[in-house]
């Protein structure tokens, strides 16, 4: 079996790698740039600009993918309202040129879009956990170009019969992230203090924030199971069902660190809309699949930690 993942050279793609290693051939798509380690991870490895409809149909062409893991995005919020159309064009456009290349060129494969829970959006407390039948409420650009990707994906589904999955990943953490995203900043942030390279002051932006956070193993263990198991044209929460404020996030990786810290609330980290709660029920996943969250938070925070030691 032979696997196309785009966004290969991502934080979660490389970990997606790992995890089909032993059951797929694993062809990896990447922007803009790769490392010799990306190189490793796979059978083999191309360079593709999502946005550009020629580029990702000679490579659907040349790679027959019995499964592709559609990953590419911008991801980052903040990204997103500073440029919102940069967004909505990677995104949508992207998605909407592999949704097309399938149909056109290996119409029997799988494709597993990857959206986000960010498409829930501001939600009411007697909403949560939020099931998938829950309504779209996106609050930010990113979360609007997810949502037309899960639109689009859908439309596939009903009017070719598209064997599409859509994924819809609550927040995830791991070594590895990028320092533009939280937990991954605020780690980078204690080590350095560790070490005594700066003062012990954190910089952060909103800890109020609670979120379903999850291991980034576990979520490729997800996209894993939903291109196996999953059921085309349906949606996917993966998520752990349990709201952890960010705050108790920062004083979990504080506490691991050893040291004493300061907080200091820096206003240019702080969004035009955080949304205040996103909690997920696992309930379908698990059913389907079997799948559920087996790393602690707590896990994930040591490695987080100890990877930027
Ligand atoms: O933004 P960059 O330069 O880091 O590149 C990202 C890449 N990407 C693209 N690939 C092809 N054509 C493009 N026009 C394009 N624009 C961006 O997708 C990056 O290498 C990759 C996404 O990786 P990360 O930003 O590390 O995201 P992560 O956490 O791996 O998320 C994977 C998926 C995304 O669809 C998220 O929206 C979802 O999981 O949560």
């Amino acid at each position: 079996m032979k696997a196309l993942i785009t966004g290969a050279t991502g934080f979660v793609g490389h970990y997606l790698a790992d995890e089909l290693s032993s059951t797929y051939e694993t062809i990896g798509a990447y922007w803009p740039e790769a490392t010799t380690n990306s190189h490793q991870k796979f059978a083999a490895l191309h360079k593709l600009d999502i946005r550009d409809e020629a580029a990702v149909r000679d490579l659907v062409a040349t790679v027959q993918p019995d499964v592709i893991f559609h990953l590419a995005a911008q991801t980052h919020v903040p990204t997103a309202f500073k440029a919102p159309w940069d967004t909505l064009e990677t995104n949508i456009q992207g998605t909407l040129n592999f949704l097309q290349a399938t149909l056109d060129i290996v119409p029997n494969s799988r494709i597993l879009v990857i959206s986000s829970s960010e498409v829930y959006g501001v939600v009411q407390a007697g909403d949560l956990p939020l099931v998938e039948s829950q309504s779209y409420n996106p609050g930010n650009p990113y979360s609007v170009s997810k949502v037309t990707g899960e639109l689009l994906s859908r439309q596939y589904f009903m009017a070719y019969g598209l064997d599409v999955i859509i994924a819809r990943p609550f927040n995830h953490i791991g070594p590895g992230q990028s320092t533009r995203f939280a937990v991954a900043d605020f780690a980078t942030q204690i080590a350095g203090m560790q070490r005594g390279e700066h003062e012990p002051i954190l910089r952060v932006g909103n800890l109020s924030a609670q979120r379903d956070y999850l291991d980034v193993r576990d979520v490729v263990r997800a996209y894993r199971l939903l291109a196996e198991k999953g059921i085309a044209g349906e949606v996917y929460n993966i998520c752990r069902g349990e709201a952890h404020p960010l705050q108790s996030l920062v004083e979990t990786l504080i506490d691991l660190a050893g040291i004493p810290v300061q907080i200091e609330v820096e206003a240019s980290r702080l969004r035009p809309l955080d949304l205040p709660i996103l909690v997920g029920d696992p309930t379908k996943i698990k059913t389907q699949t079997g799948w559920q969250a087996e790393i602690p938070v707590e896990q994930t925070l040591r490695d987080v930690l100890a990877a930027c030691q």
